[in-house]
């Protein structure tokens, strides 16, 4: 097995102290950090993502795989000169709208989406829609990834998307929902540009909705 693929069992595998120790055996050995994500970190959390499709892995699988990417990509990040491995993802301000708390779901979907390559802005829970206007325009974000997991908090996904286009910024994003009470007729109703049913969707959507 090569060390791509010792460290793709090992996030697949969550053995997060592994994940650690053959990043760094890889640098040791002269592999260049952004090698690293397309050949080993992402295949790995596609698997997953499969896995999780599929029903073969459920929640706290994933979230111990995506442990041991983050053990990965913590290392990682700071090698990659200017970000660029990246920022050529994308960059995603993520959070759970305004009076929800839930933040199971929207973590996972973080965290796949890191693992994808993607840059990560996380706003956490509760964020206003002047929180999110103010990370996309900060951050030059172009998609924006918005969870809900109360029936009375999925209106303040349209709030955000009001609050978008009143700062003119609309047209530069991308704006993705989920969450288990929102659906796709819900996403095309507020004007959403994408629903996932799960992270792996999340991934999906954001690929193609902001290709490389
Ligand atoms: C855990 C939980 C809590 C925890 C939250 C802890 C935390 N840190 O998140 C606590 C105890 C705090 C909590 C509180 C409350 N909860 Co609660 N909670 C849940 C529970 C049991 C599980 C949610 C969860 O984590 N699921 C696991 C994750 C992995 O799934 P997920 O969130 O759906 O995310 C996946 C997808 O939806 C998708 N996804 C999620 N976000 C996004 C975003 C994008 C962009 C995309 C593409 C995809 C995507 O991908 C994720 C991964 O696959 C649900 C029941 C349920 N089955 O959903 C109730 C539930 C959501 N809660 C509920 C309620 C009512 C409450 C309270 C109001 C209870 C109360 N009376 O105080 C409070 C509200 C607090 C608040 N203001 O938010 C109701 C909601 C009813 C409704 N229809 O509105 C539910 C459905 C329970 C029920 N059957 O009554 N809750």
């Amino acid at each position: 097995m090569t060390l791509f693929e010792e460290l793709q069992q090992a996030i697949i595998n969550g053995k997060a102290p592994v994940a650690k120790e053959l990043t760094d055996k890889m640098l040791k050995e002269g592999i260049r950090p952004a090698e690293i994500f397309p050949k080993a970190i992402v295949p790995a959390m596609d698997e997953v993502g499969r896995r999780m499709r599929d029903c073969e892995f459920f929640i706290p699988e994933v979230l111990i795989a995506a442990r041991a990417a983050r053990a990965s990509t913590d290392i990682l990040r700071p090698l990659l000169s200017g970000e660029e491995a990246l920022r050529s993802a994308g960059t995603v301000v993520c959070c759970t709208v305004k009076g929800d708390l839930h933040d199971i779901g929207k973590n996972i979907v973080a965290m796949m989406l890191e693992s994808a390559g993607f840059r990560i802005i996380d706003l956490g829970v509760d964020a206003t829609p002047e929180k999110i206007v103010e990370a996309v325009r900060q951050h030059k974000a172009n998609i924006v990834a918005l969870s809900a997991l109360l029936t009375t908090t999925m209106v303040n996904m349209k709030a955000v998307i009001e609050a978008l286009t009143a700062a003119g910024l609309r047209d530069k994003v991308k704006v993705l929902v989920g969450g288990a009470p929102v659906t796709d007729a819900w996403a095309h109703s507020i004007g959403a540009d994408g629903y996932g049913k799960d992270a792996p969707a999340a991934v999906e959507l954001a690929r193609q909705l902001a290709p490389v």
